[in-house]
Parts: structure tokens; sequence; C-alpha cells
């Protein structure tokens, strides 16, 4: 777990070796205690160096050993040690020195970093925050404004910026460890009581009050309900107000407190989770480490609307070179022109030069004949879409793969259309898809393992969080709003405002409530899908009765709001008005008050007081009911991958971990209870019936979520 050897006759170098990311499990403590006492122990070494095997400094505390009893030495002490001893202590950082392993960085009495190395203090993404004298030390070196800003984003920096904040004393592009056992040997006979961080006074501004009042106000509106930013604050005030000794132990209480919170566990979850949705599985028995992927050098996107610039965007940003398709001459320019300006932003960010010469703009297919993938974006029309597909199976080489970016149409369907089915797969980005994280990989039932390997990792290479779904209307994302949008509009019938209802779901720490959302991805969407499925519209029968479609209820109000030409942000007009089109300034309306009133009237409705308690449940178990059908159908493999499609794609709070965490959270006891309440009072709601899978969980004793694949596993694969 460390490797101990003497080099240049009298520098230690004390190896961490524990692959993949050289965590601080407990053998990888207990290793550095034993070798700091060796190496301070023994007259021949003068100076110590502390490097990571396979050029990674260290990930930090081993974060699967959270879950269980303290084992092996702490790592205070153990670190105290490291920068009280008497020998010079080098830090030879390459790769990454993160939580922990930034913290082990911060006792030595000085670090060397490799120029592509990243430093960082992720803690407060876990629920947690540096426990390891972090928060004391980093304020005393650094400053407070500095140290609150790195801990309470858990950003990492890159050694370029650590050797600008002082937290580094020199970047190489040479090999880390050779540079600092030079330095170690050339430090030898230089005192070391300036070189003990803990032992600095902290640097504070003259108005440190103020400042600190002013980072909580703006932390804590950003942390939407999450507590580890705040105590990540309190834990530096107390690096400006208290010496080391009493700073470290608050530093520990407040650790205390966060690490046995629902929060850290739930952060912990969507830690692993996003590695789990990375490792997918098919039932051939074809999975994510025994296909390979193809090579992708050269791509098509057709259609340059909302999507498809984003999409291009992304493809370009990591060098792959794209023809971009549009169906007329104006449409293809303000596309190239949007794309270009987004590309020089990016650029211009960077201080490097756009990467334009990877990119074509045409208006024929027959340009695509030599690409190896083509990504299309034509608008969510079938036909439109299946022309669009026979076009390609004629024009492109048998070897090109083609996606769809369908928000939910059969991708089979379009398979079919082709002379390749097997080649065909979803790519389902999320607006703007050039800033969001998700991609859903939509796998046909013919979709070979090399296409959906070939999608996976292209959308790891684009920087995305690929999650591979079945191929369902929706697919999963999609099709589990539907409910969750249902009981919104529901609960407006009833009484409650879209105020009250966003507030309440933004209290609970979305990044947007249900009804500012559709404002901002546009009401006219979901009214087109709504018409084509024959809910809506002139043809609909004068006969069907009012609030009810298809044998269940139906409510209206979203149509009636589209009528009127409010289509949300871009008219200016939607749930809520808008300073002018395009306006972010979300204001209540009169006007939809009154149609609300008025509407309540017409069909009778008495409304009644909703509590916020109420529509949490409402809107978020319907959600995750569907995504327990979801999981019965096959069309999710696992619950952590509907999670991580909610976190990466939805807004939905990580703190909360996710519909399916938080139902787990809740107590599926009471999920289930609440459902059947629920679906007692509206019988006509059939997404409020709660789904077996949920039933059959609860009869087995509520597992916990990672169990869950044990009482699914029987059940049919989509994938
Ligand atoms: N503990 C345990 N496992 C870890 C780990 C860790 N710290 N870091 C990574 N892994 C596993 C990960 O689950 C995956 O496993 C594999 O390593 C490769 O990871 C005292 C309390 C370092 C930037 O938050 O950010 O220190 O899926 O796929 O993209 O104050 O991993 O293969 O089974 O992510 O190259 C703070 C977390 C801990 C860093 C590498 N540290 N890690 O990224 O590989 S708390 C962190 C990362 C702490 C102290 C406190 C990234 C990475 P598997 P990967 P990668
Ligand atoms: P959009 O209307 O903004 O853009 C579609 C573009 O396709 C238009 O510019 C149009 O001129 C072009 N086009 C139409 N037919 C074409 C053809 N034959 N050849 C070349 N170009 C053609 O639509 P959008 O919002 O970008 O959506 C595109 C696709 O992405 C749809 O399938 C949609 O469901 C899906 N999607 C949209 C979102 C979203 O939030 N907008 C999110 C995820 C997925």
């Amino acid at each position: 777990m460390a490797r101990y050897e003497l080099v240049k006759r009298s520098v230690a170098l004390i190896t961490l070796t524990n692959p993949p990311v050289n965590a601080l499990s407990s053998a990888v403590r207990h290793a550095i205690a034993k070798s700091m006492e060796h190496a301070l122990n023994d007259p021949k070494v003068t100076a110590v160096v502390i490097y990571g095997e396979n050029g990674r400094f260290c990930g930090g505390a081993d974060i699967r050993e959270f879950a269980g009893p303290l084992r092996g030495p702490p790592l205070v002490p153990l670190l105290d040690a490291i920068e009280a001893g008497e020998k010079p202590v080098v830090a030879a950082i390459e790769g990454v020195a993160l939580g922990g392993g930034f913290e082990l960085a911060l006792v030595c009495h000085y670090r060397i970093a490799h120029f592509k190395a990243r430093l960082g203090l992720p803690e407060v993404t876990l629920g947690i925050l540096p426990a390891a004298g972090g928060t004391q030390r980093l304020p005393r070196l650094i400053g407070i404004p500095a140290a609150l800003e790195l801990i309470t984003t858990g950003r990492h920096i890159s050694a370029q910026e650590a050797l600008k904040l002082g937290i580094v004393d020199q970047v190489t592009e040479q090999n880390a460890c050779e540079v600092a056992v030079e330095f170690a040997l050339r430090a030898v006979a230089k005192p070391l009581s300036s070189r003990r961080v803990s032992t600095l006074t902290t640097p504070c501004p003259p108005d440190l009050d103020a400042l600190l009042e002013a980072v909580t106000m703006q932390v804590k509106k950003k942390a939407r309900g999450a507590m580890a930013p705040l105590a990540c604050v309190q834990a530096v005030r107390a690096a400006a107000t208290m010496p080391y000794s009493k700073g470290i132990k608050r530093e520990s209480e407040l650790m205390a407190t966060l690490f046995n919170s629902g929060q850290a566990r739930a952060l912990q979850y969507c830690f692993f989770a996003q590695r789990t949705a990375g490792k997918w599985t098919l039932p051939s028995g074809a999975q994510w480490n025994n296909s390979k992927p193809r090579e992708i050098r050269r791509a098509a996107v057709i259609g340059l609307g909302t999507m498809g610039r984003g999409i291009v965007v992304s493809l370009a940003r990591v060098g792959i070179s794209v023809i971009a398709v549009e169906s007329e001459k104006k449409l293809l320019e303000t596309g190239k022109q949007m794309v270009i300006g987004m590309l020089e932003r990016d650029a211009k960010r960077q201080g490097v030069s756009a990467s334009l010469n990877l990119l074509k703009f045409t208006l024929s297919l027959q340009d695509l004949k030599d690409v190896d993938i083509v990504i299309e974006a034509v608008f969510e029309d079938m036909a439109l879409k299946k022309h669009v597909f026979q076009e390609l199976s004629k024009v492109c080489r048998p070897a090109t793969l083609l996606c769809s970016n369908t928000s939910g149409l059969d991708v089979d369907a379009l398979a079919g259309v082709t002379d390749r089915p097997h080649l065909v797969v979803g790519m389902h980005f999320f607006s703007p898809a050039h800033v969001m994280k998700l991609l859903e990989v939509v796998c046909g039932p013919r979709s070979s393992s090399e296409t959906i390997a070939t999608a996976m990792s292209l959308g790891k290479r684009m920087g995305k969080v690929s999650v591979a779904v079945g191929n369902c209307p929706g697919f999963v994302g999609n099709r589990m709003l539907k409910p969750y949008l249902d009981q919104a509009t529901f609960l407006l019938e009833e009484g409650a405002t879209p105020e009250q209802i966003d507030k309440a779901l933004e209290d609970f720490g979305f990044a947007m409530g249900v009804f500012r959302m559709s404002d901002l991805a546009g009401l006219d969407v979901g009214w087109r899908v709504r018409k084509e499925s024959g809910l809506t519209g002139p043809d609909i029968d004068p006969k069907n009765p009012p609030r009810r479609r298809q044998g269940h209820r139906y409510c209206p109000i979203p149509d009636m709001v589209c009528e009127q030409g409010r289509f949300g942000q871009k008219t200016g007009r939607g749930w809520y008005m808008y300073d002018s089109p395009g306006g972010t300034n979300a204001k209540s309306d009169p006007l939809i008050q009154n149609l609300l009133e008025m509407y309540r009237s017409r069909y009778g409705i008495q409304p009644r007081n909703i509590s916020d308690q109420e529509i949490i449940e409402r809107c978020l178990f319907a959600l995750a009911n569907e995504g327990f059908r979801i999981l019965e159908d096959g069309i999710a493999a696992r619950p952590e991958d509907i999670d991580v499609i909610y976190l990466f794609g939805y807004g939905f709070p990580r703190h909360r971990g996710g519909p399916m965490f938080y139902a787990s959270m809740v107590g599926l006891e009471r999920v289930l209870e609440r459902l059947e309440h629920y679906h007692q009072a509206h019988p006509d709601v059939p997404h409020l019936e709660p789904s077996p899978l949920l039933k059959k969980l609860v009869a087995c004793g509520s597992p916990p979520v990672q169990n869950w694949r044990e009482h699914i596993k029987t059940m049919h694969s989509h994938l």
C-alpha cells in the first residue's frame, strides 16, 4: 500500500500504491505511518518525498470505507506528525491531489506539481468537509477568500492556478518525483518552522465578519438546502478566529454532524451511481468491458436547430470533425454563425484559437459519404425522421453509425427503414446540448453491442454522463416526466398556484420548479405532442367529458395557456410573465391567476388549501412510481441509472440522491402508503397506482437501493 525506498543515498521515497487513485484506505494510512516513522528515525535519511504510483498522487480518503467503522490510524494525528517532523518532506504531485490527498500535500513542507496535475478539496460534493486539517491549513496558506471559494465549491484547480495561489512551490513539466527528490536534497539545510502551515497566522481581511456574512448568504442561496457548504464556511471561520488546536476540533465537530447525515449518504451514493452508470450490460452478456467501441474521427449532424448546434459544438470541442447539414440556405447560415460564435466564446475563455477548421456546413446529404457517425436532430416528426434515415442509408458507407436525438420516438422504427438496423441507436442529448451533461443512449432491440459501446464511449469523450436505456416512448427521463407534470397541473386545478408549486419544489432543492422549467423549455413542445397523441386540438370529439381523455383524468389548463400564444420565456409569457420575449426573470401574472379562477368556477371545483407536503409527495412519488415501472419493464437496468438521469438531465437535487434513492430514504413503505392514499383519492389517475415492483420491494423488507437489482433480475430487459 506504500513502498519505501532510499534514493540518492539520503532521501526516503514513500510511494503510495493503492490503484486506481491511491486512496487513503486504512492500509495506506498504516503504511504511511510506518514509513514516516522509519524515515524520521533513520539517521541516513535527511529528507522525505511522498509520491503516488501510476502518476496519481492521491484521490483522498477511501470513500468505500465510510460505510464501516474507522479502522487503522486516524488521518489527523498522522498528518500532524508529518508536519511536525524535523526532516523536510516534499510532496511530488502528479495526476490528482484531492481531498485527503491534498491535505496530505498540505502537511508536507514543500509541494512540487506536474503541470498537468489537478488539486482540490471536493469533500463538499460528497456532503462532508475536508476533515484532515484542510479547512484549517488552506486558509492559513492562501487567505480566507480564496480558501472559502475552493472549499465551498470543491472545484479542482490546475497546477498553474495552485502556483499562483501559493499552494505549490514549483510546477514542472518533468517527472515530478525526480524534481522533488532534487528539491528535497536542497531543502535539507533550510529551517522548517515557516513551512509548517498549521503554525502560520491566517491572513484575514479587515472586514472579516462582513465577508463571512456575505459568503454565507451566497453559499446558502446556491446550496438549495445542502448543509455541507455552510458547514465549510463555519469551519473556515474557525481558521480565522481560533488557533489551529481549537480550529481542528471545530472542523471535527462539524464533520461529525455531516458525516452521519442523509445528505452525505445521498451525495456519496451519487458519486458511485455516476460511475455505475458507465458500466452497461446487455442480456446477451455484452457489456462495457468486453465490447470494443469504434473509433470516431468524422461525424455529421443533421439539423442545426436548438439541439443540433449544441451537438456540433460538443463534438468539435473534443477534436472530432463535423459536417453540419441544414435544409435551407438561410437556416444553414444562421446555424453556422451560432456554432462559430459558441466555439469562439469557448476559445476566448480558454485563451486558445477556435477549432473552426474541423467544421463543414452543407445543404447536401451527399457530403456524408465517408463519415463514421451521423447524429440526426431534425424536427420531432416520425415521417420526416424516417425519410432522413432512408436517405442516410443510401448515402453513407455501410459501416456508418446512424443515431437519432429524438426525445422519445421509437428508435427501432427508425432502424427498420435502414439497411443496417444493428448500427442504429438513440443518442438523446439534453438542451442546451453543449452544456447539459446527460446523454441517454437508447438501445433498440437490434442495436449491436459495438454500436452501443461506440455511442457510450463517444458520449464520455464529449464530457457527457452517458446512461444506456431501453427503447419505449420517452425512454427514461421524459417518460417519468409525464406523471410529474400531470400531478403539478392537477394540483393547479385543485387550488394550488404555479408559484406555490414551484416554491415547494425549489425548497426541496430543484434548480427550478416545474412551471419555471416548462417556461424555459417552451410550452409549445408538449402542446404539439399532446395534439399528435389525440389529447387536444380541433379533432377532439366534443362528446368527450371535459376533463377526461382516453379514459383517464386530463387537465386542459396547459393547452389553454398555449392557445393564448403563451409559449414560455421565448414569447415573454407562459406560466409567468417576463420583461420581454427571451427574458428570464419570472414574475407572477394576474392573467394566469384569473384563468385558474375562471377554470375552477367553470367546472365547479372548490379550491382547497394544499400543503407543500402534498405537492412534494404527489409530484415526487408519482415520479418515482414511474421509475419503478421502468425498472419492471427493463427500460433502465438499475435504479442508479434512473437517478443519474434525473441528477444530470432534470436538476434533481444531488443531496437528495435522485428520485429512486429519495424514495428509499423516505422509506418504501411510506411511499407505498402515500401512493395508495392518493390513488384512492384520485382513482382516475393510473400513475398514482403503486407499481408491482414497489409492492414487491416492500414485501421483501424494503432493501437498500443498491440491492434492488436482485429483485428485478427475473424481469424482462429491453437493454
Ligand atoms: N475512494 C474510493 N474509491 C475511489 C475514490 C476514493 N476517493 N476515488 C475514485 N475511486 C474509484 C471510483 O469509484 C472508480 O471505481 C475508480 O476509483 C476510478 O475512478 C479526509 C474525508 C480521482 C478524479 O472526492 O474525483 O478525502 O468504478 O472512474 O475519471 O478530508 O475518481 O472503477 O470501481 O472516477 O480517472 C475526497 C473522488 C474523498 C475524489 C479520478 N476525494 N474521486 O477520476 O476515475 S473524502 C474525492 C474522483 C476525503 C478527507 C476526506 C475521481 C478522480 P470503479 P474514476 P477518473
Ligand atoms: P429545432 O426545431 O430547433 O431544429 C430542428 C432543425 O432541423 C431545424 O433547424 C430544421 O430546419 C432542421 N431540419 C428539418 N428537416 C431537415 C432536413 N431534412 N435536413 C436538415 N435539416 C432539417 O428542433 P430541436 O429542438 O433542435 O429538436 C431536434 C430534435 O431533438 C427533435 O427530435 C427533438 O425532439 C430533440 N430534442 C429536443 C430537445 C429540446 O429541448 N429542444 C431536447 C432533446 C431532444
